[in-house]
C-alpha cells in the first residue's frame, strides 16, 4: 500500500481521515498543508514533495546522532534476530537490559540502578511513584505532595501532565491532586528588574516559601528540567541550582531532575546536572538515549533511594509489557558508543558557541531579537515588540506561528513557543550546516518582521 499511492494530496487526505495526532486541533488537518515526511538523512528531513528540510529540532529535541546511522540499524537488526522481545518481570532478565543498566550508571555517577520503561511520561510517572512509595517506606506517609514549575514539561499522562506546568493539559484533565506548581526561573520573562544571579536566587525562594507554606511533611520531591525545553528553553541563573540543592536537602523533599531532553549531550555536558551542579535522587531519561530510533526511557536512581527501594520496599507494584525491551536497549547501547566515540557531548558544548556566534552576528542587533540564549546545542531566540523594555507582542504565541510558518517554508525546521524560537538540531550537525541553519533562520526571522513590523518599536 505504501507504493501504491504517490501524491502528496492523498496522503494528506487518508491522514486526516483516520488519524488522531498529538496536541493536535484536528479542524486543521483537513486544510490540507500536513507535511508528509519520507525520509531523512544526517541531520535533513525529505518530505512527499522531495524538499529537503533542516531539521533544527532533532525531531522532537531526541535524534542526537542524527538520522540513517547504519549502526543503530545493525543493532537493532542483531538483536531481532537473535531476540526480538522477552521481558523483565518475574527475574528474568535480557543481556541488553543489564548490560545497559551498567552502562548508565559509568555515565551518571552516583547512580547505580535504572528502571526502564517506554516513554518519558512513562519515566516521570515511575520517578514519581518510587518518590511516594520511598516515603511510605520510611514511615511518611503523608509526605505525598509533589512541586514542578510553571512552563515545566514532563509528559503527557496525567501523572506527568499534573507535575508540568502546562494550564492547558491540566484543563483538558492533567490535574491530578497533590500536585503544586512554582515560578520558573525565567530571567527574561520574569525577572527584568533584577540581576541574572539576583533572579535565580529569588526563583529558588519561591520554592523555599512554597515548602513552608504548605510543610515539608506533606511533600515527596520537587521536579524540575534542568533546563526547561518545551516551556521555552528557559537556562536558569547560575544561582538557581546550588540554592534549590540547599533547599531540598534541609527540608527532607526528594529531587527529580528531568533529563529527557537535556541527558545524553544536549547542554554540552552528558548530564544537565552535570552543567548545573545539580544534585537529584532521581534522574528520568528518554529521547536521546536511543536518539528517538526506538522508544525507550529510564529512571536512574542513586543510592539514597536504591537502598531502601532494594532492600525495603518490597515488591514494587509497577511495570511495562516494555520495560527494558531487548532491542531498544541494544539500539541504546550502539547510540550511546556514538556519542562517545564521536565524542557529542564536547561536540555539542564547541557547536553550541559556534551557532549562538553566528546567529548574534546576523540577527543579534535586530529590532525584533530580544534576547538569543543557549547552552550546548539547545537554545532559543526571543522574538519582541519593544526590545528596550523587554515587552512581549500582544496575544502570546501569534508571532512565534507565524516565524515557525516561514521557517517551514524556507525549510528548516524550529518550534514556537509562546513567541519564543527554540532549536536543538543533532549533535552531529557540522559547520557548514550550522552555516545554513543561520541562513535559513534568519531569512525567516526577517520575513516576520516584514509582516509585523508596524508592531514593533524601534
Ligand atoms: N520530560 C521532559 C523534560 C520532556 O521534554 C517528557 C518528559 C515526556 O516524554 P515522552 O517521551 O512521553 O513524550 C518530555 C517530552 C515539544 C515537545 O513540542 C516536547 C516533548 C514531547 C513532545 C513535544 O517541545 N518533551
Amino acid at each position: 500500500m505504501l507504493d501504491e499511492i504517490s501524491a502528496t494530496i492523498d496522503w494528506q487526505s487518508l491522514d486526516s481521515a483516520h488519524h488522531l495526532h498529538p496536541f493536535t486541533d484536528h479542524k486543521s488537518l483537513h486544510e490540507g498543508k500536513t507535511r508528509v515526511i519520507t525520509g531523512a538523512e544526517g541531520v535533513f528531513l525529505t518530505d512527499s514533495d522531495g524538499n529537503k528540510i533542516l531539521d533544527g529540532m532533532a525531531g522532537l529535541w531526541c535524534v542526537d546522532v542524527g538520522y540513517s546511522r547504519r549502526e543503530l540499524v545493525e543493532a537493532a537488526t542483531a538483536q531481532m534476530t537473535k531476540l526480538p522481545y522477552y521481558n523483565t518481570f518475574f527475574k528474568t532478565t535480557t543481556q541488553p537490559a543489564a548490560a545497559l543498566a551498567q552502562r548508565l550508571a559509568k555515565l551518571a555517577p552516583g547512580f547505580n540502578h535504572a528502571f526502564f520503561a517506554c516513554s518519558g511520561s512513562e519515566a516521570v510517572d515511575t520517578a514519581l511513584r518510587i518518590a511516594r512509595v520511598y516515603w511510605q517506606t520510611l514511615g511518611k506517609p503523608g509526605k505525598k505532595i509533589v512541586i514542578g514549575r510553571e512552563y515545566g514539561y514532563h509528559g503527557s499522562t496525567t501523572l506527568g501532565a499534573s507535575a508540568g506546568g502546562m494550564v492547558d493539559m491540566h484543563r483538558q484533565a492533567g490535574d491530578m491532586p497533590n500536585f503544586l506548581h512554582v515560578l520558573p526561573p525565567y530571567w527574561y520573562g520574569y525577572g527584568s528588574q533584577m540581576s541574572p544571579a539576583e533572579f535565580g536566587i529569588y526563583a529558588a525562594k519561591q520554592l523555599e516559601d512554597k515548602i513552608k507554606a504548605v510543610g515539608a511533611d506533606n511533600i515527596a520531591a520537587f521536579i524540575a528540567e534542568p533546563i526547561q525545553g518545551a516551556g521555552g528553553v528557559i537556562i536558569p541563573p547560575e544561582t538557581y541550582w546550588p540554592e534549590i540543592n540547599r533547599i531540598c536537602q534541609e527540608n527532607d523533599i526528594l529531587l527529580i531532575a528531568d533529563e529527557v531532553i537535556c541527558g545524553f549531550g544536549r547542554t554540552g555536558k552528558m548530564f544537565g546536572s552535570h552543567r548545573f551542579g545539580i544534585k537529584p535522587d532521581m534522574m528520568t531519561c528518554a529521547k536521546g538515549i536511543t536518539s528517538g530510533y526506538i522508544p525507550l526511557s529510564a529512571v536512574l536512581l542513586n543510592d539514597r533511594v536504591a537502598d531502601v527501594f532494594i532492600n525495603e520496599f518490597g515488591e514494587f507494584y509497577h511495570g511495562f509489557t516494555y520495560s527494558g525491551h531487548p532491542v531498544a536497549c541494544a539500539v541504546a547501547l550502539a547510540n550511546l558508543d556514538i556519542i562517545e566515540n564521536e565524542n557529542l557531548v564536547q561536540r555539542s558544548h564547541d557547536l553550541g558557541i559556534l551557532l549562538r556566534g553566528k546567529l548574534q552576528d546576523a540577527i543579534g542587533g535586530h529590532p525584533m531579537v530580544g534576547e538569543i540564549r543557549g547552552l550546548g546545542l539547545i537554545g532559543a531566540i526571543e522574538l519582541v515588540a519593544d526590545k528596550r523594555t523587554r515587552r512581549f507582542f500582544d496575544k502570546r504565541g501569534r508571532i512565534g506561528t507565524i516565524c515557525r510558518d516561514y521557517c517551514f517554508e524556507g525549510n528548516v525546521i524550529l518550534r514556537a513557543v509562546r513567541d519564543t524560537m527554540v532549536f536543538s538540531p543533532p549533535l552531529v550537525i557540522s559547520e557548514p550546516e550550522i552555516g545554513l541553519l543561520v541562513q535559513r533562520v534568519t531569512r525567516a526571522i526577517e520575513q516576520t518582521y516584514a509582516r509585523v513590523k508596524h508592531e514593533v518599536t524601534v
